[in-house]
């Protein structure tokens, strides 16, 4: 996979995308990964890409020629088009799914802004307009390593099949059951003894009711989407009763 970064702080994604498995991934050529610098695309000596918003208001607009400019160029670079993405906190909401649909493609362009967004004229381009959770950041470059990093252990290759094999427990929607190393007690507090059991049927269906409970008490909401049998329903059931009664301290 080829992805293009178009931003006015390139330099941002050394650190981040040269360690671990994204920079496991560069170095194998699995991801090519290019940062642009938009100011390379400005023709004035102050090097503008922003501007006052018409209408007025506060802060400053991002200029559509830079933007357009840089996206004409990046999109010459292969015969292959990128899919345009552009990070604002009024995008799609950012997901597991959405990490494996980028995933299949061959190209994507990233466009991280700054300011308070984008002239229309450069959004126009997108092919997704794309958020990462609803708060509010002061830019599209963390955004854009996010989405680089989920997208890239999605590419094959990227990961072993032991860690792939965890990805996908995600994608059953619920979330991770507890994990445990050596030591087996620390300050009191023993690892379950089923990990320790050998008994790879009791092992799972222990992780099994973990992700299960811990999914109905801190989001409930991704239930609806998870295929349960009876026993797990009422597991569920007897959970979110638990969450209702408040706990002794
Ligand atoms: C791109 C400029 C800052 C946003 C005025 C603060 C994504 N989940 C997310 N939260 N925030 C962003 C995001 C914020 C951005 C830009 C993405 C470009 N800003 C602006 C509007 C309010 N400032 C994001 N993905």
């Amino acid at each position: 996979m080829i992805v293009d970064v178009l931003s006015i702080f390139p330099d941002m994604f050394e650190g981040p995308m040269s360690v671990s498995i994204v920079g496991l991934a560069r170095e194998r050529g699995l991801l090519e990964l290019r940062c642009h610098d938009l100011r390379e695309y400005t023709h004035d000596r102050h090097r503008s890409t922003d501007d006052a918003p018409y209408g007025g208001g506060p802060g400053m607009v991002m200029k559509p020629e830079p933007l357009n400019e840089a996206l004409d160029a990046i999109e010459l670079l292969e015969d292959e088009p990128g899919y345009v993405v552009f990070f604002t906190p009024a995008g799609r909401p950012f997901s597991q799914d959405l990490a494996m649909e980028l995933a299949d493609k061959e190209r994507l362009v990233l466009v991280c802004g700054r300011y308070e967004g984008f002239d229309e004229r450069a959004v126009m381009r997108a092919d997704l307009e794309l958020s990462i959770g609803d708060y509010v950041l002061t830019g599209g470059e963390l955004p854009a390593m996010v989405v680089i990093d989920a997208v890239s252990r999605q590419l094959p290759g990227v990961l072993g099949d032991e860690e792939s094999a965890v990805d996908e427990s995600f994608a059953d929607g619920l979330l991770e059951y507890p994990q445990y190393t050596r030591p087996q007690e620390y300050r009191g507090v023993a690892a379950p003894a089923v990990l320790l059991s050998g008994d790879h049927g009791k092992i799972a269906q222990w992780r099994r009711e973990q992700s299960l409970r811990k999914t109905a008490r801190v989001r409930p909401d991704l239930l609806a989407r998870a295929s349960l049998t009876p026993t797990e329903l009422q597991i569920v059931q007897d959970e979110l009763k638990r969450a209702e009664t408040p706990q002794e301290r």
